[in-house]
């Protein structure tokens, strides 16, 4: 939605325009057909409102001062306004989730692209003409509410579809595999990662003793690492991840069929990270910047789009893989399995608010629709329980289902009663089913008329406490993974665990770490090892009283059926990632470098040009207010050196301008954007006098470097032209940011 539209429609806040909104038939246009947009709107309440009353509708003639016995006496306990206006204050606050704490989310639909009938009977999987509904959240594991958004992290995805059958919850990550393989150690997993319990540090960081103790007896935990390590775990833009629902679930057809699926959503901007050192500043210059650049990308009409895509596999082929489907720590690769996209999420709304919305929204794995159905995998059935368990706790009683964001469009009639908060008048004298009285409604639907019926899965077996031995192989794709990223990306993960470890004090789990990484992939363990001072133990010391298996018994690892062959998976990659080959400048972030004095045209045309290809633009100036070029043209500064940071912008340019690059080269803070921005890889452009700003900067040595090329890109991701402005030079600059990153320039680890 638009900036102009969220205004239009904010802009009645008296109680006609709320009846208007809640008279408003489905489909009114308030939810843009969306029913679900339809059916919050009749709870939206706008700030304003003609007079100021208590929650009992009394209005209130003094919000300045409390009751008091005389102008200097004290208060009084009479003072019914004042106790409930603090005590309400004073309840503001619910816990927050214990995991995924920090999240951003917003409102959207889902279009299938063909009906998926052949394989499920789930309703919005049917036709392609239907938007469903959803909610999207997405979020950090580790931190607190209030933590910075880069934090090297997994990140939650989690998808509510409000389909015509009921919610249908899909609660991945975008990440496809896990750290363990039984919801049991789930406790303890997340007792690591928090911060310690003593100190209460670090916040939103696995670079301590407690995570690396834990996942240094935890092999099972390897392949996940590897993810984590990777800049997948800190990406540009939640609106540039992949997710993944994780779990091997069911598809459903209507003839009861079953097939195992696992879902992923691939993202139309592409796959995208900043480097750690990146990561590290914008906690500090912008902790929301996640947050915000969701925000506004919903705001300025760019709606992050995400494909959904199937692996589907047949029953009969469950044992065809030489890893167990039911593994959450493994994945299908796709070059097995390929991924067939199925549909689209577009998100194109902001909530209204964050706590109505996206801090009260309740997800569950639980919440399935008929012909979607889960598989025995221990983390998931764990889960199952989980999500109903927190909400309770969280939302406060039974009845958390009712709050806007969670009630389901479909209708919903039960004989569920009572509880804290309940806000359903249920009339009639009946409560229980079967009965007479009320004709015997609410009725059990058969699955003919949409019922859900769990998969009628055999089981036959003994209870136990033990692990299938195909769940035993905790390295080979932990090593695939390894294998398949580019040299910088190996890069990458090896200085990840370099930092990692080394914030760790106890130098056993480092050894231990070593001896874990050596059995994923020997380079990685040696050079993560030489960066750590240490060497790599050549056997694993248990420590005293371990209780969870530290190695692997070779015999019990099931042989190898499918794919034993295979080296690498080009789709693990985030560079040169087949899955994502047309690489778009669409909403990256563009900052000019100006000052009183730039070149009209130097400055317009680039814009004009970057604007073209879908880029945003912003002036960074050595101070605020308005800015005017040597012509006359007037732009306003968006940024001072100040309040702008190089780490916040994909690209840079310097306009041509005597007066404007003499400014610039007379704030240190220019030359130093501009030398992080180069260290960070990243595009910088220059025209005119614009490319004596890079040789002040040192980032042009030669002084005649750029003259004795023809080439406009002189070096990987410089582009340059003397004259002032080019339509070259602008198409040049924006094929070299499609490129996003100059890892040429980065030195070797
Ligand atoms: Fe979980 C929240 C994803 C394992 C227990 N989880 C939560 C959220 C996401 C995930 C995205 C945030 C939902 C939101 O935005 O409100 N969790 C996962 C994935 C897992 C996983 C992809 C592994 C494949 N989780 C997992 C296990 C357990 C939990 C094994 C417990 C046995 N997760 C929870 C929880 C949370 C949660 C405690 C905290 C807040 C909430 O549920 O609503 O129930």
């Amino acid at each position: 939605m638009s900036k102009g539209k969220t205004d239009e429609r904010i802009a009645g806040n008296n109680a006609k325009n709320r009846q208007q909104i809640s008279n408003s038939p489905p489909n009114s246009g308030y939810g843009e057909n969306n029913q679900k947009l339809d059916d919050l709107a009749k709870n939206i309440e706008d700030a304003g409102g003609e007079f100021l009353t208590t929650n009992q509708g009394v209005r209130v003639n003094d919000n300045q001062n409390s009751l008091k016995a005389g102008d200097r006496g004290p208060t009084l306990l009479e003072d019914f306004i004042l106790r409930e206006k603090i005590t309400h204050f004073d309840h503001e606050r619910i816990p927050e989730r214990v995991v995924h704490a920090r999240g951003s989310a917003a409102h959207g639909y889902f279009q299938v692209y063909e009906s998926m009938a052949q394989y499920t009977k789930a309703d919005f999987l049917q036709d392609p003409s239907v938007k469903t509904p959803v909610f999207v959240r997405f979020s950090t594991v580790a931190g607190s509410r209030g933590s910075t958004d880069l934090a090297r992290d997994v990140r939650g995805f989690a998808v509510k579809f409000y389909t015509q059958e009921g919610n249908y919850d899909l609660v991945g990550n975008n990440i496809p595999v896990f750290f363990i393989q039984d919801a049991i150690k789930f406790p303890d997993l997340i007792h690591a990662v928090k911060p310690e319990p003593h100190n209460e540090v670090p916040q939103a960081a696995s670079a301590h003793d407690t995570f690396w103790d834990f996942i240094s007896l935890m092999p099972e935990s390897m392949h996940m690492i590897m993810w984590v390590m990777s800049d997948r775990a800190i990406p540009r833009s939640l609106r540039m991840m992949e997710g993944f629902g994780v779990h091997t679930f069911r598809f459903i057809n209507d003839k009861g069929k079953a097939r195992f699926v696992k879902f992923h959503w691939k993202p139309l901007l592409g796959l995208h990270a900043v480097l750690w050192d990146e990561a590290q500043k914008i906690s500090g210059k912008d902790p929301d910047f996640h947050r915000r650049d969701l925000w506004e990308a919903i705001e300025n009409g760019d709606y992050p789009e995400w494909e959904l895509g199937v692996q589907i596999v047949e029953e009969k082929d469950e044992f065809s893989f030489d890893f167990d489907l039911l593994d959450p720590t493994k994945i299908i690769p796709e070059e097995i399995v390929p991924v067939r996209r199925i549909g689209r999420m577009t998100l194109n709304r902001n909530p209204d608010n964050f706590f109505a919305e996206t801090e009260q929204v309740a997800f569950h794995t639980g919440n399935v629709v008929p012909g979607i159905d889960f598989t025995n995998d221990p983390l998931l059935q764990g889960r199952l329980f989980s999500y109903l368990d927190t909400q309770l706790i969280r939302l406060g009683g039974p009845n958390f289902h009712e709050i806007p964001i969670n009630r389901p469009i479909a209708p919903l009639h039960n004989n569920q009663r009572d509880g804290y908060m309940r806000q359903t008048v249920n009339r009639g004298q009946t409560s229980y089913e079967p009965n007479s009285l009320r004709g015997g409604c609410p009725f059990q639907a058969g699955t003919d008329m949409s019922g859900f019926a769990s998969h009628a899965e055999r089981i036959d077996a003994r209870k136990i406490r033990e692990r299938s031995p195909s769940f035993h192989d905790h390295f080979s794709q932990a090593t695939l993974f390894f294998k398949s990223q580019s040299e910088i990306e190996q890069n990458h993960i090896i200085k990840a665990l370099r930092f990692e470890l080394g914030k760790v004090e106890t130098i056993p789990i480092r050894e231990r770490m070593l001896f874990l990484l050596a059995q994923v992939d020997k380079q990685l363990a040696s050079k993560v090892a030489e960066g750590l001072g240490a060497a790599i133990p050549a056997k694993l010391e248990k420590p005293v009283n371990m209780s969870v298996p530290g190695d692997v018994d070779p015999k019990k690892v099931q042989p190898k059926r499918v794919a034993q062959d295979m080296e690498v998976s080009p789709a693990l990659r985030m560079i040169d990632n087949p899955n994502f080959p047309n690489e778009t400048i669409k909403t990256r972030k563009i900052a000019f470098l100006v000052s009183d004095g730039f070149d009209d045209a130097a400055l317009l045309d680039m814009k004009q040009t970057l604007m073209t290809a879908g880029a945003l633009v912003m002036t960074v100036a050595p101070r605020l207010g308005v800015l005017t070029g040597a012509n006359g043209t007037v732009v306003k500064a968006d940024f001072s050196f100040l309040t702008g940071s190089s780490v916040l912008f994909d690209a840079f340019y310097v306009p041509d301008g005597e007066a404007s690059v003499a400014s610039l080269k007379g704030e240190p803070e220019a030359a130093s954007f501009l030398n992080e921005a180069y260290k960070h890889c990243k595009t910088i452009a220059a025209s005119g006098a614009g490319i004596e700003l890079l040789a002040s900067a040192g980032i042009v040595t030669a002084a005649d470097e750029i003259s004795r090329t023809d080439k406009l890109e002189f070096r990987p991701g410089l582009v340059a032209s003397r004259e002032s402005y080019a339509q070259s030079l602008g198409d040049q600059f924006v094929r070299s940011i499609a490129r996003h990153r100059h890892w040429e320039r980065e030195p070797a680890s």
